[in-house]
């Protein structure tokens, strides 16, 4: 019963699948994903110190006088001052070390319009409709619902919608990009790993969304120069 208890909020979180997102196979992902883990490690520490000092003034103070319930009332005013600067300055020097991070990764991984992407890599145009994905390579080679990549380079997509918003996610390989119409962008994953992985359109697009589905495979670059030239 206690396992069924401890299951039930893990599949919430997990969407009824694998948390894939937290078993990164791309820089891009792997990345991300140290983000997520700072994020809960910082929590988590917080988390740990509120309910240490929580339990232990229940049971210090749980039958002392009532004027005597305040911890701080044992203190003198130095010791007051030194705690009112303890819990200013240290969730202080958390976020900034959240922060730091969080912007820098974010700054670098974030979609840019067309115009301002000037990256060096694999090129690859993804076109998402009413519900299918379709993928062309830089020789013309057309695929729908299919994505071949080289292992361990940069691969710059070029994504676009041709009707309303979806999503390009592949959890595996990189974060959700929003795809708005007129809105071409360019997205940035770095040095996939080989395998093969689930991409699906992470936006409600219609009636057919949950059938908006692809797979993506990591190959050698040798396969890939085959697969894009024949
Ligand atoms: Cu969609």
């Amino acid at each position: 019963m206690k396992k069924i208890r401890l299951l039930f909020p893990l599949l919430l979180l997990s969407g009824c699948s694998n948390i894939t997102v937290l078993n990164p196979k791309s820089t891009t992902g792997k990345d991300q994903a140290f983000l997520i883990w700072l994020g809960f490690g910082i929590m988590f520490l917080v988390l740990a110190v509120v309910f240490f000092l929580l339990v232990k003034i229940i049971i210090t103070y749980r039958y002392k006088k009532e004027r005597e319930h305040d911890p701080t009332h044992y203190l003198n005013d130095k010791q007051k001052r030194h705690l009112q600067l303890a819990w200013t300055i240290i969730p202080i020097i958390l976020l900034v070390i959240l922060a730091i991070p969080a912007l820098w990764i974010s700054y670098h991984q974030s979609p840019v319009a067309e115009a301002e992407s000037r990256h060096e890599g694999v090129h690859i145009h993804v076109s998402a409709k009413q519900f299918q994905w379709t993928f062309t390579y830089d020789t013309d080679k057309t695929e729908e619902n299919l994505l071949i990549l080289p292992e361990g380079e940069s691969i710059i997509l070029h994504l676009s919608t041709e009707d309303v918003i979806h999503s390009f996610w592949v959890p595996e390989l990189a974060g959700k990009v929003d795809l708005i119409p007129n809105k071409p962008i360019v997205y940035e994953i770095k040095e996939p790993e080989i395998g093969v992985y689930k991409g699906k359109c992470a936006e409600y697009c219609g009636i057919q969304h949950a059938n908006m589905t692809f797979t993506v495979k990591v190959v050698s670059k040798e396969e890939y120069e085959n697969y894009i030239n024949n």
